[in-house]
């Protein structure tokens, strides 16, 4: 019975910005525990189908669509029609991102604007379509993508901080608000992992990849399996008490000032 707080099945998730790296581990890892997918892109029909097979290569009950989570008018469209043709979401997953490392007096304001709109901005417009459907149903569950940088900065990285660190206020504000309809809202808040988008600054004597397997506890980077648990307990029965919590999966690197390099 125990497995059972666990179990998706009957559950559909809808993970934005999932046809590659944390966004597709975790779609998978939600698809394992029973759940059924659909994934979302914003520029390409070929990525999302490509990863909308290889779910179903894995026997994941997957379907796929594309839009952009910055543009209202797309978005209540798709979610009408995902409610319409495949089944109400249950739960959402507000993965889409970008990062643009450019220094803060180096960026343009467009620059700044664009990360900010979506990793951000995004998360507001995606989510209230889907939820003000889940208070009708009287529940849902929501998980915002967050990050290490939701606490702690980096030079380059100013408009992502400033974007995962809203988030993680944005979190907690849906929280507050929509607890009482059986609505929780929580974070995931990955530390490094090996993905696409890390991939620049992961290279063999890039400073920053053994600075931060120095800066890891765990002394290695992360794989984006390692996010597939917590996805499914946010996502699961398990956390209906559990609200505006954002959980880092980050190999302990916020528990810690770190430790001198040669020791
Ligand atoms: C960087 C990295 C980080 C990671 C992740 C950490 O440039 O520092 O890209 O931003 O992507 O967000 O949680
Ligand atoms: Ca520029």
């Amino acid at each position: 019975m125990a497995n059972s707080l666990f179990d998706l099945n009957g559950k559909l998730a809808l993970v934005t910005g999932a046809t590659h790296g944390l966004g597709m581990a975790m779609a998978e890892g939600l698809g394992n525990a029973g759940a059924k997918l659909v994934i979302t892109g914003h520029s390409s029909r070929e990525k999302v189908d490509a990863a909308v097979a290889a779910l179903r290569d894995k026997g994941i009950d997957a379907h796929g669509t594309l839009f952009d989570v910055t543009d209202e008018a797309q978005v209540a469209d798709a979610v009408g029609q995902i409610e319409r043709e495949v089944a109400p979401i249950d739960i959402l997953v507000n993965n889409a991102g970008i990062i643009k490392r450019v220094p803060m007096l180096e960026m343009d304001l467009g620059e700044w604007q664009q990360v900010i709109d979506t990793n951000l901005t995004g998360v507001f417009t995606m989510s209230r379509p889907v939820v003000k459907r889940m208070i009708e149903r009287g529940a849902g569950k929501v998980i915002n993508i967050c990050s290490m940088m939701s606490e702690l900065g980096r030079d380059s990285v100013s408009a992502y901080a400033a974007a995962k660190g809203g988030l993680k206020m944005l979190t907690r504000n849906m929280a507050t608000e929509w607890a009482k309809h059986n609505v929780q809202v929580n974070g995931i808040g990955p530390g490094y992992f090996a993905t696409s988008q890390t991939a620049p600054i992961r290279v063999d004597g890039h400073p920053m990849n053994e600075f931060i397997i120095g800066r890891t506890p765990a002394g290695r980077w992360g794989n984006p399996e390692d996010l597939q648990g917590t996805a499914v307990f946010l996502a699961s029965e398990a956390s209906n008490f559990v609200t505006g919590q954002i959980v880092y999966v980050d190999g302990g690197i916020l528990a810690t000032i770190g430790k001198p390099a040669n020791e």
